[in-house]
């Protein structure tokens, strides 16, 4: 688990995140459909949009990318005693949207390359070792809700 120096990191980065969540959650999901197509496929209400233009132009990817903040926001806040947040997350991505761990890892990836680009100031080596391992166990504890649900991923 993370100690309460790297929660404390976490969180204080966090709130720059939601300074502006719709904008970081629109650059999150843009940066992971360029870097992972194949992502976008699990996504019935974006299979229209082809072009990086089109994707910086949707209200509806918008949407998402804060709907997806601010679940993980809740997430992160309680510093790893997750579980009540985690597990209907969990639930849906595994039994509904069927989304294998790996796109989590990929979607975690892109979170903490949009951080790096809005915020290299305050994003120093260690907010960002804070930041992984805050992602890390929120994978983890995906991962191992997902076998329970019967989901390998
Ligand atoms: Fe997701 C819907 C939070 C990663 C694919 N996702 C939702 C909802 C969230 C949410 C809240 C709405 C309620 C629900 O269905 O449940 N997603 C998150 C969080 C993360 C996340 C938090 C990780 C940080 N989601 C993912 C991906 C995966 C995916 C790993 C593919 C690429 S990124 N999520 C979905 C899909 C839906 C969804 C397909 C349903 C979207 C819709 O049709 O409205």
């Amino acid at each position: 688990g993370l100690n309460d120096q790297e929660w404390q990191q976490v969180l204080t980065m966090w709130g720059k995140v939601e300074s502006d969540l719709a904008g970081h959650g629109h650059a999150v999901l843009m940066r992971l459909f360029q870097d992972h197509p194949e992502t976008m496929d699990r996504f019935d209400k974006f299979r229209g949009l082809k072009t990086p233009d089109q994707m910086r132009g949707s209200e509806d990817m918008k949407k998402h990318g804060v709907t997806v903040l601010t679940q993980l926001g809740k997430i992160l806040k309680q510093k790893g005693h997750h579980e009540s947040e985690l597990k209907p997350l969990a639930q849906t991505h595994a039994t509904k949207h069927r989304v294998p761990v790996k796109y989590l890892e990929f979607i975690c990836e892109a979170i903490m390359k949009v951080i790096a680009e809005k915020h290299s100031a305050d994003f120093g080596a260690n907010c960002q070792a804070a930041m992984k391992k805050a992602l890390e166990l929120f994978r983890h504890d995906m991962a191992s809700r997902y076998k329970e649900f019967g989901f390998q991923g």
